[in-house]
């Protein structure tokens, strides 16, 4: 039976390498690539579960058209298709200008080729597309404000740390592999610290959980940075030579005693007092932020104000010592590195416009003018469900006049479609993926022909662009041919300016990415406008109107001043994490997966409960101003009380998205989604 080496090409932190047995054009096993240092253990369940998923009778694989008076679909051919598309373009283009098209993408699959799709609306004439980002970007900047540049230690590096923060991530469950080291680190003795309101599967071998009321982290940071500074626990000569801006934060910092955090935070003062003994004491410290709590209008000042921590005690650029938050050093093709820089927000390059924020999409939408939005193409995305207020996305969407959707499964964004295109998976179509959390180049390997009448995107957008009559030679470089032939090639000229990275290397498996730094700044070189790790920003300042130090303010949907309507005693913080068995909206369709998690669950503390006449297992209603959840309830003793929460990625057609309500909101940096700034009442249903 051939055996193929390949990527698993999620938005996962694990990224991992595989090896796939093919036999009579079927998937039959997938298994671990030992030669990929970060996941030699092979993949999770949901890796495991594409040989189901790959050949799912639920799968899409033909172009379908919605009835006309109905909510179903009937198959069409892929002329008929086109047909259909280049009317509806062509119209649109001539009636409102190119621009009445919105281009929207998500995090469905990564890869070099998902830039194909660009280069044809800039062919087409433009388009409106979307800035920021639902995932990581106020972490990203606040990084980038900070250090210069997102890049950290090589995952392997982390069994050298004396103590290891999970500070708002969950990584038992999103990024399994780094237990493994977590596990060897303290083996050899280090310690492990979890900050999160959930007493999740990562905080079960930690010495100390401190669960802080949510968008209250950055006063936790500051009040251990002040404990530091007066403790003389912190590394002076490190700060002389690395350091800007330390008299403006240690002055900021006095007034934060451990007391005016223990108050914001609702945290014993001790766990402050010892999670500020420990960052003094036990030797290198890696602090490992998540993404989940970056998620807040407050949350780049909070994320600026963790990494200080570094900074001051000289935990940046040995082992074990740190901060991971993304690696991005492996981003070599792309424009990931510096998000903001790639379609600035308010542009209009090349015709496309810039204007609508993914964290605000439904109200973004319904806004656009001159022109307005008339057609969407979304790709890779499930916005429907991902998206904040579901409700006001579900407006805008239905408020179109024609909608493509392409995709691999029935999704709630599909349903909404009058043309749905089908989409290839991971194994049907060769490409190049970088990672965000170790640092390996990639050969996703084509192993099977797509099935049925799949065409991959790059196909579509040829076949497109040639029935819209633009000339084939203006498609070479930007649009590669359908041929493998012609996929490689492609690749292979991108592969062109790294002399180590060659296709026939990348098909034995996962190569470390040229000119890698396995300790993050050993040279202690930070890009930053002064080159020294700046607590003192003015490009923060300048660029997102925060304070140039890193202060805490509250998050603006915080119980202490949100003013919803409503009895503000009974509000609950909903938090809506992710969880083991799915990326976000995708697997939850496989019976591999519903085994384990078959419906959507809220996980509320029996204090709060009560208080509501709710009883484990009863039937309850999530709701605010932007909409309603109906689900059941369970008991979990390991969330905060005031906190409940769901797991995101739930379809409506399973029992409703989290981002029902969600309200549509950007980060205090960086364009990102502040979902987590949510607050809900709950009553019981049943
Ligand atoms: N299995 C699996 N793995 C994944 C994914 C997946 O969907 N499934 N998604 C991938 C992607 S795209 C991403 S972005 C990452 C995300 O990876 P993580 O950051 O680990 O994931 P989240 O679940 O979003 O958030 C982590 C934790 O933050 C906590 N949290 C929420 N608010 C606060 C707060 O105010 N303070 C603190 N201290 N903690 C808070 C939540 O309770 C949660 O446990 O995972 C990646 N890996
Ligand atoms: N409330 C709340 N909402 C959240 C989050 C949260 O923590 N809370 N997390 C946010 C985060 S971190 C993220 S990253 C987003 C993720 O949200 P999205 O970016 O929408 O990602 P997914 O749900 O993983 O997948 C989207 C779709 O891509 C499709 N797909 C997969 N591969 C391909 C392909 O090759 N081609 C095409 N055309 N389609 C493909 C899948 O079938 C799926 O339907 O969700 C965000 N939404
Ligand atoms: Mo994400």
């Amino acid at each position: 039976m051939p055996v193929y080496s390949t990527v698993c090409p999620r938005n996962c932190y694990s990224t991992c390498s595989i090896k796939v047995h093919v036999e009579n054009g079927k998937l039959r096993r997938i298994e671990p690539h030992p030669d990929n240092l970060a996941t030699p253990e092979g993949p999770c369940l949901k890796g495991l579960s594409y040989v189901e998923r790959t050949h799912s009778p639920d799968r899409i694989l033909h172009p379908l058209r919605k009835d006309k008076n109905g909510p179903g679909f009937s198959r069409v051919s892929w002329d008929e298709a086109f047909d259909l598309i280049v009317e509806r373009l062509t119209r649109a283009r001539e009636d409102f200008g190119p621009q009445s098209v919105l281009y929207y993408t998500g995090s469905g699959t990564k890869g070099l080729l998902n830039s194909v799709g660009m280069e044809f609306w800039k062919l087409f004439g433009g388009c409106t597309t979307t800035y920021g980002d639902l995932c990581w970007p106020a972490g990203l900047e606040a990084t980038r404000l900070t250090l210069g540049e997102n890049k950290h230690n090589v995952p392997w590096d982390l069994e050298n740390a004396g103590l290891i923060i999970q500070w708002g991530k969950n990584a038992a469950e999103t990024n399994i592999h780094q237990t493994v080291f977590m596990n060897r680190a303290s083996e050899k003795g280090a310690r492990l610290i979890v900050i999160d309101p959930r007493r999740t599967e990562t905080a079960e071998r930690a010495e100390l959980l401190i669960q802080p009321r949510p968008g209250t982290d950055g006063a936790i940071a500051l009040a251990a940075a002040h404990l530091l500074i007066r403790e003389n626990s912190i590394d002076r000569p490190f700060i002389e030579k690395h350091v800007l801006g330390f008299d403006e934060f240690e002055e900021a910092v006095r007034e934060c005693t451990p007391d005016w955090a223990a108050e914001i935070a609702d945290v014993p003062v001790h766990s402050i007092e010892t999670l500020a003994e420990r960052i003094g004491n036990s030797g290198p410290v890696t602090i490992n932020a998540g993404f989940g709590m970056q998620r807040y209008t407050n949350s780049g000042q909070t994320m600026r104000a963790i990494i200080a921590l570094l900074a001051i005690t000289g935990n940046i650029g040995k082992p074990g010592a740190g901060w991971i938050f993304a690696d991005l050093q492996t981003q070599i093709f792309g424009t990931v590195k510096d998000p903001i820089a790639f379609y600035p927000p308010g542009s209009s390059n090349d015709d496309v416009r810039v204007s609508i924020s993914t964290a605000r999409l439904g109200r973004d939408m319904l806004a656009a003018r001159d022109p307005e939005l008339s057609i969407a193409w979304v790709e890779r995305g499930n916005p429907i469900t991902q998206n904040p207020d579901t409700n006001r996305v579900l407006q805008a969407f239905r408020g179109l006049s024609f909608r493509i959707v392409v995709d691999q499964f029935m999704t709630d964004t599909a349903r909404e479609a009058d043309l749905i295109l089908p989409a290839k998976t991971m194994f049907e179509q060769s490409d190049l993926i970088g990672a965000y959390w170790h640092p390996y180049i990639q050969l996703k390997q084509k192993v099977l022909e797509p099935p049925g009448e799949v065409k991959p995107e790059s196909e579509v957008y040829r076949e497109l662009a040639l029935r819209l009559g633009i000339p084939k030679s203006d498609l070479r470089d930007v649009i590669p041919g359908p041929a493998d032939a012609d996929i490689e090639a492609y690749l292979t000229k991108h592969l062109a300016p790294f002399p180590e990275l060659t296709l026939e290397k990348l098909r034995e498996g996962p190569v470390l990415v040229p000119g890698l730094q396995e300790i993050a700044f050993s040279d202690y070189r930070f890009p930053t406008p002064s080159g020294k790790i700046e607590l003192l920003s003015h490009e923060a300042e300048s660029r997102w109107g925060v304070d140039a130090i890193p202060r805490f303010v509250e998050s603006r949907e915080s119980i202490r001043q949100e003013r919803l309507n409503g009895d503000k005693k009974k509000l609950l913080y909903f938090l809506t994490p992710n969880t083991k068995n799915r990326i976000h909206s995708q697997f939850n369709n496989l019976k591999t997966i519903l085994a384990l998690d078959p419906k959507p669950l809220l996980i509320i503390h029996p204090e709060d409960a009560s208080i509501r006449g709710v009883k484990n297992g009863s039937q309850v209603r999530i709701h605010n101003d932007r909409g309603e959840i109906k689900v059941k309830a369970r008991f979990d003793r390991g969330i905060k009380p005031g906190c409940v929460s769901m797991t995101n990625g739930w379809w409506i057609s399973q029992g409703g998205t989290v981002n029902f309500c969600s309200r549509g909101r950007e980060t205090d940096m960086g364009h990102g989604a502040a979902f987590h700034d949510n607050l809900v009442n709950v009553e019981r249903l049943s």
